[in-house]
């Protein structure tokens, strides 16, 4: 059953004046053309699925036609994205968008009584990534095309995505995802432009004509990667560049002689093996797959990418020591981080440069983005299994090593010192240390946030940071507007062209002129208005998956996101039962009326994130059921938090629960998207919350709990967390709830593992800030109730957080990191 997000009407083209006749009826046509001639149906047989594969043919025939005007020229650089993850999301309204034709495809569609709502709402999610680092991959794509830098994006055409997720009493359950069942319109294959990758094997020297050692990889396994390349159109199509995700195939797809043999599945066994490696993406989520399969995928899309940048540089310009000058290499996290000895291995062992002269090319060219500090998200690899799946390039790997602990020893280190900065990590077993090699291997090193960065300095990176102390720098993330504003909320968006003229939708800056109007009675009403109505929206898509019905006049509490102990929605959990509790006990007081929504995805092994969405199920259960707090209190779980799902949340949203415990959560991106669609944060001061902090001002944030520096303080003292439960009668009442069976009648114990964790280290210390949160809602709850007051602070959200637009990222990281021209 496809997902069932009510898709918004597409509203937001500048004057949004009607469109052309011509336009319309030249769009109509190509899109019956495609349904004739691409799909082989006629309208009165096509199904939205149709219209929708129509539809996006007939824009991509735009989309190549706006390309084909700037690919004639060479770039003077480009930047290569490599990301083991892109989160796309479908991609019809922004194609639209971008290209200027929402209103004439609304217009071409109806006039053959098609709804382009409907049509949208076919298309699948393209679910390539896990949460925040595939997203931000996505909208950094978005924002280069926009600013005209020329770009691949190079990743994996996973036939399955992020699984679906279906809630069975509470229970996750995982759902393979099937986006390509009936095809991709957006995408090209380019099978010419495959390569071919190797794996396992030895190592032998060759004796060169000159009479030079080169050492040869022979590969006893070779995958061919074939290339997907979809078309990713800036504003208003003045650039495109392209997203070029491989596919795995074998090369021999059948072994006839088994198969003559009789052996029939045997005879295709090494084809499964091959394509295994684009089957699935890695449903973990800040914990290393650890597994063999992965670290394939990892050097396939790493391998495969660098071939055919180093292919397409040596036909345009011949010498590969010329790549730094024309390319730049940017490393999404360490998944791809075997491109520092992948590319001197082509360098070296490929084209006969020296090592000199490839470390140079190597260490100009890459860039590298940490995405998490968290210890066990840290990847490394086994030396064992390095040597056998890539013998050469663990050679390289021990010579980097060589080196950089030969330079380090002459400053005089200790062998402790040598031991942390050397990409074996001996410890426990050899591993490599895939951040430290992404390290050395790259001229920047970048954190997502300026607490992350600061904290990279200091704790993970602060030995190799000594050594270089110019190579970390920071780059705050950021969200296209495009998506996150112009096309998930027209209505706000029509408000702020309305107010301030279209110029707002160009550059995001000029939506700070918001800030003169927040005091304004007129405006405030507007803007609720359409709040109320993306409310009313999202209510029909919750009762449609949920059977929960909301009051849309209600204070809408959102918590979207993976479900990680760190993100601590069981704080927010435990803060709900409180509050349950606190109403029954004076069911006549003038409560806030709320509600609590969740979604979001727990990885499959991870049974303590998948207790903690029962529990939420649970208490969502008992409190919906209980009429002492009807109309006061509301619990939801959505299931199935995806792309589209989140398009229909954030504008809805009246308050956005940004809640990790300080020091953990890199950036976010959530919490930049919930704020410029006007929704108050109530927030720790942790990753980009402190600096969305400082651009809204700090009255107008709900901030509560421990700083970084006290969360450190406290873990210090052992035996905080019963201290804390001892000091919070209102804290212990919940847990009791919960430990007695309040929300898991005839199974007390179903929670206990949650509760034990609390009670025994409480690890994330939700036991230190669930007084202060409880605080800060209660704070919210009483500025619910000076609406005036409310919109003026929802108003300066969205007037002052431009900053947080991923074209000012992309900006910063073309001029520092990239040193590529922008526009
Ligand atoms: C993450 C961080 O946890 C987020 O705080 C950050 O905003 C994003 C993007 O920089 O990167 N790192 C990480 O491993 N994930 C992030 O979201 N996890 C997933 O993407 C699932």
């Amino acid at each position: 059953p496809r997902d069932a997000e009510a898709p918004r009407s597409w509203m937001p083209q500048p004057a949004a004046a009607a469109p052309a006749g011509d336009d319309v009826a030249a769009m109509r046509a190509a899109i019956l053309a495609k349904l004739a001639y691409a799909l082989g149906k006629t309208p009165a047989t096509a199904r939205d699925r149709d219209w929708f594969a129509a539809t996006a043919l007939a824009l991509r025939d735009r989309a190549v036609a706006a390309g084909a005007a700037s690919a004639g020229t060479v770039p003077h650089k480009r930047v290569h994205y490599l990301s083991l993850e892109f989160l796309i999301g479908r991609l019809l309204s922004d194609a639209m968008g971008n290209l200027g034709v929402a209103e004439t495809v609304r217009a071409a569609l109806a006039g053959l009584d098609v709804d382009l709502d409907a049509v949208a709402g076919a298309e699948p999610d393209a679910a390539l990534g896990n949460g925040g680092l595939g997203r931000l991959a996505a909208c950094f794509m978005e924002s280069m095309a926009s600013l005209a830098i020329p770009a691949y994006g190079y990743g994996i055409r996973y036939d399955h995505g992020l699984f679906r997720q279906v809630i069975e009493d509470g229970v996750q359950r995982e759902v393979p995802e099937t986006w390509l069942a009936e095809g991709n319109p957006w995408e090209f294959e380019r099978a010419e432009a495959a390569c071919e990758v190797g794996f396992g094997g030895d190592v032998a020297m060759s004796v060169q004509p000159d009479g030079t050692l080169r050492r040869v990889w022979r590969p006893a396994e070779i995958v061919r990667a074939v290339p997907y390349d979809t078309p990713v159109i800036g504003r208003g199509a003045k650039h495109v560049n392209a997203l070029r995700l491989w596919a795995a195939r074998a090369v021999e797809p059948v072994d006839l002689a088994r198969f003559n043999a009789g052996d029939h599945v045997g005879a295709v066994a090494e084809r499964a093996r091959a394509e295994a490696i684009s089957r699935v993406l890695y449903p973990s989520d800040g914990t290393p797959a650890g597994q063999e399969l992965r670290l394939r995928q990892e050097f396939f899309f790493t391998s495969a990418s660098l071939q055919d940048l180093v292919r397409r540089h040596v036909a345009e310009r011949g010498d590969l020591r010329s790549l730094p000058d024309h390319a730049a290499i940017q490393l999404n996290d360490t998944h791809p981080a075997i491109a520092v000895p992948e590319l001197m291995r082509l360098l070296v062992d490929g084209h006969g440069l020296s090592w000199e002269d490839a470390w140079h090319v190597t260490t100009q060219t890459l860039g590298y983005t940490n995405h998490t500090l968290m210890p066990e998200a840290l990847e490394t690899w086994p030396v064992e299994l390095m040597e056998r799946l890539l013998p050469r390039h663990m050679q390289i790997i021990y010579l980097i090593n060589w080196m950089h602990l030969e330079e380090v020893s002459r400053h005089g280190a200790s062998p402790e010192q040598l031991a942390e900065v050397s990409l074996i990590d001996e410890s426990h077993g050899k591993r490599v240390r895939m951040g430290h090699l992404a390290f050395l291997g790259a001229r920047r090193v970048n954190g997502v946030s300026a607490l992350h960065t600061e904290l990279m300095r200091q704790t993970v990176f602060a030995p190799l940071h000594a050594l270089d102390t110019d190579k970390i720098v920071n780059k705050t993330n950021g969200i296209t507007f495009r998506r996150w504003l112009h096309n998930a909320n027209p209505g706000l968006t029509r408000l702020a062209v309305d107010a301030l003229g279209a110029k707002v939708l160009d550059d995001p800056r000029h939506l700070e002129g918001l800030a003169a109007l927040a005091d304004d009675a007129g405006f405030q009403e507007r803007y609720a208005a359409v709040r109320r109505e993306r409310k009313e929206a999202l209510a029909r898509v919750v009762e449609d998956r949920t059977g929960i019905t909301l009051d849309p006049e209600a204070l809408f509490d959102v918590q979207i996101k993976r479900i990680h102990e760190y993100k601590r929605q069981l704080l927010n959990i435990l803060e709900t039962v409180a509050l349950y509790q606190a109403i029954k006990a004076e069911p006549h007081r003038d409560w806030t009326p709320r509600v609590k929504l969740f979604a979001g995805k727990a990885a499959p092994s991870y049974h303590q994130a998948k207790l903690i969405i029962r529990l939420a199920s649970d208490v969502a259960k008992r409190v919906n059921a209980d009429p002492d707090v009807a109309g006061r209190l509301t619990v939801a779980f959505v299931p199935n938090y995806s792309v589209s799902l989140a398009e229909s949340i954030i504008p809805a949203a009246d308050l956005s629960e940004q809640i990790s415990t300080a020091g953990l959560e890199a950036s976010g991106t959530g919490n930049m998207k919930l704020a410029l669609n006007g929704a108050l944060t109530v927030g720790t001061l942790d990753g980009a919350n402190i600096e969305i902090k400082d651009h809204v001002g700090p009255e107008n944030i709900f901030i509560f709990g421990l700083d970084a520096a006290g969360v450190q303080r406290v873990q210090a003292e052992p035996g905080y967390a019963s201290r804390a439960i001892a000091a919070s009668p209102r804290l212990r009442a919940a847990l009791d709830m919960i430990a007695a069976g309040g929300f898991s009648a005839g199974e007390p114990g179903r929670f206990r593992p949650l509760v034990d964790e609390l009670t025994r280290s409480d690890r994330f210390l939700l036991t230190a800030d669930f007084d202060d949160y409880w605080r800060a809602q209660r704070e919210i709850d009483a500025a619910w109730r000076r609406p005036r007051a409310w919109w003026r602070a929802a108003i300066l959200n969205t007037a002052r957080t431009a900053w947080f637009s991923s074209d000012r990222t992309m900006r910063e990281y073309a001029e520092e990191i990239w040193r590529v021209r922008v526009g």
